[in-house]
């Protein structure tokens, strides 16, 4: 296990690299370049700088979170093809610098989708929220009004500028069905996925988050099943998973260690953190510990050890802890929190295994 951070770039993140460098067993940082628009290629010269500043500090820029995909390339709008070459030309850039994973997501319109950003848990650190009454039955032709007018509803991506744009998008995929969607996942995959092996760099799919159709859009990479499918869109080892355990957890139904022994060898990026899920299907994000949510860490660890996981992994979102100031789920405590809980098991997993080996061979 390769452990990384994710790190939104200098000016933009509020962690220095130095922090992140302190960190035990912290190898490197999942970066992108954040202001550069979907669908835009990225420049070279922004690629280099970003890796000066990871090699000032000793880290390494394997594993980019996210190249993402232009909403028409979603939508299987004829522009799309455009979009589609400069991916391409993003890709081989990347290549150039020594990336090796690229994690991205297929969601319509949104990553991930919460109702509070700072709900407080009982011990008075505030998480990632999900309510389902806060959202359900709200049309999404009628909600950017709505959003408009009700200050309280707050989502990421929903600044005031995009509303109007929001409503046009929501009309188009009013037309596109998860079977298109798939259709147009295919059509993507089978022109990327050959550029991204002849540079040795492995694509890896971020399930939808939640794994379930928010506002009416539809949602496909969504438990073991839609995953076994999108392996075999096009079956070749590039074409992999960003496997994570919070935003599949969020379905109780998700058993995720089963998923890490079925899908292995295709999972180039674990993100691994914990969620806590009730009898409504709300969710709350919880510290890693198996004990604090419904996701069992521990069994998920168990499984990655057994199938002698060698990518990379990171932990994802943490709570918001000891005051500390941070964007949504990014904080440097918990965070930090979470990976000395993932090496600890990993250790000990290690350690035992070891022993086992020797008791074995007495
Ligand atoms: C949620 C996070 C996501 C992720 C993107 C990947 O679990 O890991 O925000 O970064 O969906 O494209
Ligand atoms: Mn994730």
């Amino acid at each position: 296990m390769r452990m990384v951070f994710r790190w939104f770039g200098e000016g933009n993140d509020l962690i220095p690299l130095d922090y992140v460098k302190q960190i035990p067993g912290v190898e490197g940082i999942v970066w992108a370049l954040h202001d550069i628009p979907a669908g835009e290629a990225w420049p070279l010269e922004r690629i280099k700088e970003v890796k000066e500043q990871a090699d000032r500090y000793g880290l390494h820029l394997d594993v980019v979170e996210s190249v993402n995909v232009h909403e028409d390339i979603k939508l299987g709008l004829p522009s799309r093809d455009q979009y589609i070459e400069n991916y391409k030309t993003t890709i081989r850039r990347l290549a150039e610098v020594g990336v090796k994973v690229i994690c991205y997501n297929f969601m319509p319109v949104f990553d991930w989708t919460r109702t509070d950003l700072f709900k407080e848990l009982e011990d008075g650190s505030t998480a990632l929220f999900f309510e389902h009454a806060k959202i359900k039955d709200l049309d999404p032709l009628e909600l950017v009004d709505k959003i408009a007018g009700n200050s309280t509803l707050t989502m990421p991506g929903w600044e005031p500028e995009r509303l109007k744009y929001l409503s046009t998008l929501f009309e188009q995929y009013q037309e596109v069905s998860e079977e298109d969607l798939w259709q147009h996942l295919r059509y993507f995959l089978e022109q990327i996925i050959p550029v991204a092996e002849e540079h040795n760099i492995k694509m890896a799919i971020h399930p939808d988050d939640p794994p379930f159709s928010v506002f009416g859009l539809p949602r496909i990479i969504v438990n073991k099943q839609s995953i076994e499918r999108f392996l075999t869109l096009v079956d070749r080892p590039a074409n992999g998973l960003t496997l994570c355990s919070g935003s599949l957890g969020a379905n109780i139904n998700n058993d995720v260690a089963e998923m890490v022994r079925a899908f292995a060898d295709r999972i180039h990026f674990a993100h691994i953190r914990n969620v806590k899920t009730d009898e409504n299907g709300d969710f709350i994000e919880t510290s890693h510990r198996s004990a604090d949510g419904t996701v069992d860490v521990l069994s998920i660890m168990k499984a990655y050890h057994d199938c002698g996981f060698t990518g990379y992994a990171r932990p994802d979102h943490g709570r918001h802890i000891w005051g500390e100031t941070c964007r949504p789920g990014y904080g440097l405590y918990d965070r930090g929190l979470g990976i000395m809980y993932l090496w600890g098991i990993w250790d000990m997993l290690e350690r035992l295994k070891k022993e086992g080996s020797h008791a074995g061979g007495q």
